[in-house]
């Protein structure tokens, strides 16, 4: 309580005002006064530092080099910060902790060094894989770091325009994660959207070793820096804004596997975010559904999938927006090949916490964050008129419930929260439970002790995803190649052959993707990119 008063106090403001009243002054009406402190009260909790456990305090040293405030009432922010500064010592770094030990100007001179064995010191985006390099950083920044020194306009970076680029950021992000955020955003941006990939994406494509059969396909170019930016999106994106911050990138992967790239020649081997074979899978099964290949799916597309396993009543709801970006899926009742990443993702591996999040929105209909039991019931409603149309007797939703409700254990009776489905680690078996009768009698089918010894093994990897990914493209091989020794009437030779060994398959499989996309490509080259 007094540290409260002593800081409201401080607030010059309410000083003035709290002077008055002690003097019994009428002039501060009590009901300002009320406003007053609340919005006071209301500045103290947005300024408070978000703080990190584990978090190494920085050596004094640091705070002179304090970055920005980011309150959004410096004047108020300014004079608690002064004189709380004074006892309490910086915890909180959103551009990341200054390292007081690495020395920049020697960075800088290394730079200085690198840019002079280059003709003219002038890097283009070739020589600035090498500069990257020196700076420290993975070989796939180039494109941001050419880009944020202006290479994109002439096609050279010059020393001069690159130091000082690089000194600015030295001096203001401290980690990974804040100097990726500042070189790939719009200018004076905080955070990345979808677009601001493209250019680091595009290099990759044209760059890596595992991708150079898509040379000769750039109609698929964007097609696969598509599937990525989603897949990012999906991972990293969290909070599902549409904006990636500097904190989502520290709690993902994303920075590491983006590193990796450089040592992996064969990308199919980095399954998060990358891999050609997953690209392949997602494209092929949005393929068969976009009968018109106009790179959009309507509702009746999207319920053939997978043998019309899904059921109408959950396509109505990602239909109706609940799910999606933009409004194209509302008001034009048709989803993007970019949205169909998601649903493709949150179909075949509905453990992952996106998906979990995906399927709540959906099965919530009212939205007010809890599965009700009448929600429940109208999706199981469809799964039993299903299963009574294939002969089959379903189970009375009261007694379904109860199976569902020991399941998942709700922390509240009768109502069944997000939390309670990541909790609870069975969330794919529920929501297959309710909407995808295929799975849900295939679960049914299952030893149940089984499945829970799935669970226990706890084992990180492969997610059902990878799992569904690597054996839909094997599937899709195994098609192209019979189709394709069925054409060159060679038959015999395929059922002579021995079995080929799964890198084989791989690179076998990347030749005839290649020809099979560009097959597809032909019939695709009158559409509009999206
Ligand atoms: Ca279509
Ligand atoms: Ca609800």
């Amino acid at each position: 309580m007094m540290i409260k008063e002593t800081s409201l106090r401080r607030d010059p403001d309410l000083r003035g005002e709290l002077a008055f009243l002690a003097r019994g002054c009428d002039f501060v009406l009590p009901s300002r006064f009320k406003k007053r402190l609340k919005s006071f009260q209301q500045t103290q909790i947005q300024n408070k530092p978000e703080k990190k456990p584990g978090t190494p305090l920085p050596p004094p040293a640091t705070f002179a080099s304090s970055p920005r405030p980011l309150s959004p009432v410096p004047h108020v922010n300014n004079v608690v910060n002064a004189t709380l500064s004074i006892n309490i010592p910086r915890f909180y770094f959103p551009e990341g902790l200054p390292d007081a030990c690495s020395n920049h100007e020697q960075t800088l001179s290394r730079i200085e060094t690198a840019f002079m064995d280059i003709e003219d010191q002038k890097a283009d985006i070739y020589e600035m894989g090498k500069i990257a390099k020196v700076c420290g950083c993975p070989l796939y920044w180039k494109t941001p770091m050419f880009r944020a020194a202006g290479g994109e306009r002439t096609g050279f970076v010059s020393a001069q325009s690159f130091i000082a680029m690089w000194r600015k950021l030295l001096s203001n992000h401290h980690d990974d994660a804040s100097k990726f955020i500042c070189l790939l955003a719009k200018p004076s941006c905080s955070y990345l959207e979808q677009d601001d990939f493209v250019p680091l994406l595009q290099d990759v494509v044209d760059t890596h070793p595992g991708l150079t059969f898509l040379k000769d396909a750039p109609e698929f170019h964007s097609r696969y820096i598509t599937t990525v930016i989603q897949r990012i999106f999906y991972t990293v994106n969290r909070s599902w804004s549409g904006k990636i911050t500097a904190t989502e990138i520290r709690k993902s992967n994303f920075l590491q596997t983006l590193a990796l790239l450089e040592e992996e020649e064969d990308i199919n081997q980095i399954t998060d975010y990358f891999s050609y074979e997953h690209f392949y899978v997602i494209y092929c099964k949005f393929w068969e559904l976009d009968s018109d290949h106009d790179l959009y799916v309507s509702q009746a597309d999207l319920s053939r999938y997978n043998d019309q396993a899904s059921s109408n009543r959950i396509i109505e709801r990602i239909f109706s927006g609940a799910v999606t970006r933009g409004k194209t899926v509302q008001k034009e009742g048709r989803m993007s090949y970019a949205d169909f990443v998601w649903f493709l993702i949150s179909e075949e591996d509905k453990r992952n916490p996106t998906s979990i999040e995906y399927w709540f929105r959906c099965m919530d209909v009212d939205g007010d964050g809890v599965l009700s039991m009448y929600e429940l019931e109208y999706f199981y409603e469809e799964q039993c008129e299903r299963m009574e149309a294939m002969g089959i007797e379903p189970l009375p939703f009261h007694d379904l419930l109860c199976q569902m409700l020991d399941l998942v254990k709700p922390a509240n009776d009768g109502k069944i929260t997000l939390r309670d489905l990541k909790r609870c680690r069975m969330a794919h078996i529920f929501y297959d439970t309710f909407f995808n009768l295929e799975k849900y009698l295939d679960h049914e089918q299952r030893d149940p002790f089984a499945v829970q010894k799935d669970v226990e093994n706890d084992s990180p990897e492969p997610s059902d995803w990878d799992r569904f990914a690597a054996e839909e493209y094997e599937t899709l091989v195994a098609e192209e190649s019979a189709q394709a020794q069925f054409q060159e009437g060679s038959f015999e030779d395929y059922e002579t052959e021995e079995p080929a060994s799964p890198s084989e398959i791989g690179n076998k499989g990347n030749k005839i993707v290649t020809s099979s996309l560009s097959e597809k490509c032909g019939k695709l080259q009158s559409v509009d990119e999206e």
